[in-house]
């Protein structure tokens, strides 16, 4: 049966580099037909309809129909899978309040409308900033949806960590498993390797024989470059990161629904997992199964990696106490 891909701000940078992949069926599969809505707002139609024109010449075989439409009523009926790219950036002068009572106007809505439209089985992956609240905010909004069906994306966080360490280890990405976000997707956020394996065995007596004081590179070097590399990718490329952004996207909903078979990251709802706050959007390592996230649990944190997680799960109730104010949750 063909799925249904809701894409809110189709008409930007990552909406454009994300369309042709999963008509081409990178998402869901090479037998997986799919039908695209693209939301936008009336600036963007244009953007959102060139980009339609485009789909059709492509002649992809999977793609069994596209609709540009700047209704999240229209955009999320009967949607399988939404993703939520489309936020308001932070304008010059604009607080961090402002920020999220703006983002809040978005994705309040959105939430409600997939409440109402879309499927019972809809999996929504938030990409637009602040990501992690935004995904709270859609989550609280749409009653009767679960909050497990509500996502984060931290892919490209941790494709970021895993690509930095195959660097250091001078080996193919491939090889380098486990390296999971911790919190927010933020500057604060916790790329982990202390459970990082390459070709399945653990690689810290290879780092220390590299790099002597791990811990000192990983807080001097690995974390600071992972964290910042969106910085790193604006003053390069003179624009921020598009289809690092669209290809993480794509990896997060494609493992969701087929499955993983090793840790991947991803900001799901917590329940109290390793201490974090209940209903807080964080992301933690996790794993795909029968189509549903699941945090990988019994992980050890030693006091500094514990106090790294701690320090992006603050921001994040700090996050939600300012949407709380705000009256948006
Ligand atoms: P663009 O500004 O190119 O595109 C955003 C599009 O969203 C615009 O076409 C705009 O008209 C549309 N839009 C705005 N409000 C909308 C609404 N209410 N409904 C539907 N469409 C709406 O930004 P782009 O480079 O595509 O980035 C999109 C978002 O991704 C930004 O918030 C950005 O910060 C975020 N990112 C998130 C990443 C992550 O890892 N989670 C990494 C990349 C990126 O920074």
């Amino acid at each position: 049966m063909t799925k249904t891909i809701t894409i809110t701000g189709a008409g930007g940078q990552i909406g454009y580099a994300m369309l042709f992949r999963i008509a081409a069926g990178d998402m869901l599969g090479s037998d997986e037909h799919v039908r695209l809505r693209l939301l936008e707002i009336p600036q963007g139609m244009g953007a959102a309809e060139g980009a339609a024109l485009e789909l059709q010449d492509g002649a992809f075989a999977l793609l069994d129909g596209v609709e540009v439409t700047d209704d999240p009523a229209v955009a999320f009926d009967g949607a399988n899978i939404a993703l939520l790219v489309g936020a308001r950036p932070r304008g010059p002068g604009m607080e961090r309040g402002d920020l999220l009572a703006a983002n809040g106007g978005i994705f309040g809505p959105q939430g409600r409308a997939i409440a109402a439209h879309a499927a019972s089985d809809v999996r929504v992956a938030v990409v637009g900033n602040p990501a992690n609240t935004n995904a709270l905010i859609a989550s609280s909004a749409a009653d009767g949806v679960p909050a497990e069906q509500f996502t984060a994306l931290t892919r490209l966080d941790e494709n970021r960590a895993r690509a930095q360490l195959a660097q250091a280890l001078h080996t193919p990405v491939g090889a380098v498993r486990r390296v999971p976000i911790w919190g927010n997707h933020s500057a604060t956020q916790f790329p982990d390797i202390s459970h990082a394996t390459l070709d399945g065995e653990p690689v810290a007596e290879r780092l220390a024989a590299a790099f002597g004081d791990v811990r000192a590179w990983q807080e001097q070097t690995f974390i600071p470059r992972v964290a910042k590399r969106g910085a790193e990718i604006i003053e390069v490329r003179g624009s921020s990161s598009v289809a690092s952004a669209a290809s993480a996207a794509i990896d997060h909903v494609r493992d969701w629904v087929h499955g993983t078979d090793d840790w991947t990251s991803a900001g799901v709802v917590s329940h109290g997992e390793y201490g974090v706050p209940e209903g807080l959007i964080c992301s933690f390592p996790v794993r795909a199964v029968d189509g549903t996230w699941r945090i990988v649990d019994g992980l050890e944190l030693d006091d500094w990696a514990r106090a790294r997680v701690d320090a992006s799960v603050t921001e994040l109730v700090e996050e939600r106490e300012a949407v709380r104010a705000l009256g948006l949750i």
